[in-house]
């Protein structure tokens, strides 16, 4: 947890670290029945066994909009309500999907390398692809893929998505199933939430649809996507390239997919920029001051108990 949360929860609260604990399991026998309230990570897990080991715990809040990694469903049955900090970072990981975007398409990284290595004298760059004329099909319309297609609106390419249900209010081609999205598009962004429901259904099928010019990008999880049938997928050709903020078992990153020059990996910075990450720690903080200061929950998960009553 960043410094600034534990700044902040410091004065409120009485804090046990489990994160920097030399014996966790030590310190869960020891205080886990007095704890109440959770602040974690996005990527600490918060499974039932851990749960299992705080009966009275009341709310978990999660530095992150995704909580793949928190049982909801287990909180849920215990009355725990769950919370994480949407909004806050939609613009900030919109911003880095067209970014990284860009950078795939353009090989913007690429030319970069191409520039120190002192290779300009010798040669030009090669000419790359191009975002032109393509179609961009967004995997989850929801906050984060909104301020993505508001962003794709500039860029003047055609914008369509798939998702659970079609939503009214948008004037973007909905497809009912990711197969068929991939055949009609031309570049797949990710960013559904990862979880037992999306994992790995971007795979060979689909990766084989998006075809030969086709790029990936994946600012979610990397849970959605089949990692192997990736890989495989750019060293055969299937698609053009992808450009990756998230992997399935981060931090490690299949070395395979490094070593291939036409994609573009980043280290899950989405929302690490210091203004993002702030504000994401200070919602971590007022969830927790308002759920004991009786005020309830500010920014609760769908799959929490909470509702604020008549
Ligand atoms: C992480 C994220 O929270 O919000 C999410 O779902 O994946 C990120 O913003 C960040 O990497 C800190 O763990």
């Amino acid at each position: 947890m960043q410094p600034s949360v534990m700044e902040a929860l410091a004065p409120a609260f009485t804090l046990h670290r489990l994160d920097t604990a030399s014996d966790p399991d030590a310190l869960l026998a020891q205080v886990g029945g007095r704890i109440r309230g959770l602040a974690v990570n996005a990527h600490a897990p918060v499974d039932r066994a851990l749960l299992g080991r705080l009966p009275n715990l009341e709310i978990v809040s999660s530095f992150g909009v995704g909580y793949d990694t928190v049982d909801a469903v287990a909180a849920h049955e215990r009355g725990i309500v769950v919370t994480n900090t949407p909004d806050v970072l939609s613009d900030e990981v919109a911003d880095l999907a067209l970014g990284l975007l860009l950078a795939t398409v353009r090989q913007i990284p690429q030319a970069d390398r191409h520039l120190r290595a002192g290779l300009w004298p010798a040669g030009s760059f090669p000419l790359t692809a191009t975002l032109r004329g393509r179609t961009v099909g967004i995997l989850g319309l929801g906050r984060i893929g909104r301020a993505i297609a508001r962003r794709l609106e500039g860029f003047g390419v055609a914008i369509a998505y798939h998702g659970r249900r079609r939503q009214a209010d948008v004037p973007y081609a909905y497809h009912p199933t990711l197969l068929e999205m991939a055949r009609a598009v031309h570049v797949l962004m990710i960013v559904a939430p990862g979880g037992p429901e999306t994992n790995g259904i971007v795979d060979a099928g689909v990766l084989a649809a998006l075809g030969p010019d086709g790029i990936l990008i994946n600012v979610a999880r990397g849970s959605l996507v089949d990692e192997a049938a990736l890989v495989a997928a750019l060293q055969a050709g299937t698609i053009h390239s992808a450009g990756l903020d998230v992997f399935a078992r981060e931090p490690h990153v299949p070395a395979a997919l490094a070593a291939l020059d036409h994609t573009v990996l980043l280290p899950h910075v989405g929302s690490g920029s210091v203004h993002t990450r702030a504000a994401m720690g200070q919602l971590v903080v007022d969830n927790l001051i308002s759920w004991f200061s009786g005020k309830g929950p500010v920014t609760p998960v769908p799959e929490t108990p909470w509702s604020p009553g008549p």
